[in-house]
C-alpha cells in the first residue's frame, strides 16, 4: 500500500488529522489497534474549547454539536460550602465552551471520513513504524489477517499516551518532562439529569469533586481519590457520599442521585517529550503529552497539534516549502507549555494533596481561591485559559 501520509491512531488526533488533509486533497490510511465500537465507546473528554469547536464546524463536521452540544457561558467553583461563578464569555469577548463528548466527535468524524471513502483500519495488530529517518518512510502491521507493508511520505503519530511512535525517538536530542500526582480520578457517567446548569469544580477537607454533564438526562462527575487507587474500591454508594459531603452548601442545594452506567479511574500526570518530531515522524497530541484533566485541555490540544500539522504539511506538498513543518514542533509546544501550566495551576489549586496534613497547603489554596472569585482581573486569567486561544493565535 502507499499513501502520503500514515496515520497510527483513530482517536480524535489522528481522525481529525486525517479529515483536515483530506479536505486540501492529501491523502491518508489511518491504522487503529481497536476496534470502532470500541473507539466509538470510550467515555473521556466532554469540554470542547470555542476554537476546537470552531474548527469542526468550519470544516464540515460541526452539525450534530451545534444541534446537540451544550454551549456554556460560565463554570463554578465551590468551596467552604459556597459557589462562585465565573462568567468566561463576559470576561473573554464572548468566547465560549461547549459540552460535547469526545465519543460523539470520534462519531461525527468517523462518518465524514468514511463517508469520503477514506481507509481507516481496525485491529490491526503489530504496528511498527521504519525509516522515518528517510525519505519513505514505512507502517508493518498485521491487517485483516495478513501482514501488510504502507509506504508513505509522513508518518504522523496520533497513537496516544501509550502509543508506539513516541519510543522511535532517539534519546539523544529529545527531552521528556514527567510528573505524576499523588492522586486520581473515579469518573461515572449516571443516568440522571444534571442537578446544575454549568460544570461545578469543588474542593473540600475530603478532596476534589467535579460535576460536569453530558446531555438533559446524563451527567459526568469525578471524584479525587488515591494513587493507584482501584475502582473495585469505590461502591456506588461510597461515590455518591463523597459527591454529597464534597459539592455540600451551606444553602442546602441537592445533589441528584441515578443509575451508574460507567465507571473507572483515572491516573493524573503531566508529560511532555519535545520535540515533538524526528525525521518524518511527526507525534500529535497524547501521544506527545499529557495534561491532567483538571483544566479540561488534552482533548483540544490534540485537536490544535494537527490543525497545525495539517497546515503544514500541505504546504510542503503545495509549495515544496518546509518551513512550517520545521516549525511544527516550536509552534505546538508553546501551547503545550501555557496548557501544562493552566492545568497544573488548576489541580494544585483543587486537590487534597497526601501527606500535607500541616493545614498551610490547604490555607494556601483557599486564599488563591478567593482571589480569583474575587478579582476580576484573576477571574480573567482563568477563563481566557479555560475557554482556550484563538487557534491561528
Ligand atoms: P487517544 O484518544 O488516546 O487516541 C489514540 C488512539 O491510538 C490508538 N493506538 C494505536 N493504534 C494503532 N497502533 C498502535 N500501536 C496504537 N496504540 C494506540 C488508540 O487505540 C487510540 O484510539 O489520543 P488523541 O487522539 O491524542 O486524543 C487525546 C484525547 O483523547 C485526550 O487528551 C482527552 O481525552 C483528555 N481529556 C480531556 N480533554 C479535553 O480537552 N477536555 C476534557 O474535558 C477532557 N476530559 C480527558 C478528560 C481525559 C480523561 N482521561 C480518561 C484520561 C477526562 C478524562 C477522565
Ligand atoms: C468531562 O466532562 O468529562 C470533563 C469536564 C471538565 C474537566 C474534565 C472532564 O476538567
Amino acid at each position: 500500500m502507499r499513501t502520503q501520509v500514515a496515520i497510527v491512531g483513530a482517536g480524535p488526533a489522528g481522525l481529525v488529522l486525517s479529515h483536515l488533509l483530506h479536505l486540501e486533497g492529501v491523502e491518508s490510511i489511518v491504522v487503529e489497534r481497536r476496534s470502532r465500537e470500541y473507539v466509538e465507546k470510550r467515555v473521556r473528554a466532554g469540554v470542547l474549547e470555542q476554537s476546537t469547536v470552531d474548527v469542526l464546524v468550519a470544516t464540515g463536521v460541526g452539525d450534530r454539536l451545534r444541534r446537540e452540544g451544550l454551549v456554556h457561558h460560565g463554570i463554578e467553583l465551590r468551596f467552604q460550602g459556597e459557589a462562585h461563578r465565573i462568567p468566561l464569555t463576559e470576561l473573554t469577548d464572548g468566547r465560549s465552551i461547549f459540552i460535547y463528548g469526545q465519543q460523539e466527535v470520534v462519531k461525527d468524524l468517523v462518518n465524514a471520513r468514511l463517508a469520503a471513502g477514506a481507509l481507516i483500519h481496525y485491529e490491526v495488530s503489530d504496528v511498527s513504524v521504519h525509516h522515518v529517518d528517510s525519505m519513505r518512510p514505512r507502517i508493518r502491521c498485521t491487517l485483516e489477517g495478513r501482514r501488510t507493508e504502507i509506504e508513505c511520505d509522513f508518518v504522523a503519530g496520533c497513537d496516544g499516551f501509550h502509543g508506539i511512535c513516541r519510543h522511535l525517538l532517539p534519546a539523544e536530542g529529545f527531552a521528556t518532562y514527567e510528573r505524576e500526582y499523588p492522586f486520581g480520578w473515579v469518573g461515572i457517567l449516571a443516568a440522571v439529569a444534571p442537578s446544575t446548569d454549568e460544570l461545578i469544580y469543588a474542593t473540600s477537607e475530603r478532596g476534589f469533586a467535579l460535576h460536569s454533564l453530558r446531555t438533559p438526562e446524563l451527567s459526568r462527575f469525578y471524584v479525587q481519590c488515591g494513587y493507584n487507587d482501584r475502582i473495585e474500591n469505590w461502591s456506588d454508594d461510597r461515590i455518591w457520599n463523597e459527591l454529597h459531603t464534597r459539592f455540600e452548601r451551606r444553602d442546602g442545594w441537592t445533589l441528584k442521585e441515578g443509575p451508574i452506567l460507567e465507571k473507572s479511574v483515572t491516573s493524573m500526570r503531566s508529560f511532555v517529550v519535545e520535540p515533538m518530531q524526528f525525521g518524518r515522524l511527526f507525534l500529535a497530541g497524547d501521544a506527545a503529552h499529557i495534561v491532567p484533566p483538571t483544566g479540561a485541555k488534552g482533548l483540544n490540544l490534540a485537536v490544535r497539534d494537527v490543525w497545525h500539522l495539517a497546515r503544514a504539511l500541505v504546504r510542503s506538498y503545495r509549495t515544496g516549502d518546509q518551513t512550517w513543518l520545521d516549525g511544527y514542533s516550536d509552534t505546538c509546544l508553546r501551547w503545550v507549555w501555557r496548557a501544562q501550566d493552566f492545568s497544573y495551576w488548576m489541580t494544585s489549586m483543587l486537590h487534597r494533596f497526601p501527606g500535607s496534613d500541616s493545614g498551610a497547603e490547604h490555607r494556601l489554596q483557599l486564599a488563591r481561591l478567593a482571589y480569583v472569585v474575587s478579582s476580576r482581573a484573576a477571574a480573567t486569567s482563568l477563563a481566557e485559559n479555560y475557554v482556550g486561544f484563538p487557534i491561528d493565535a
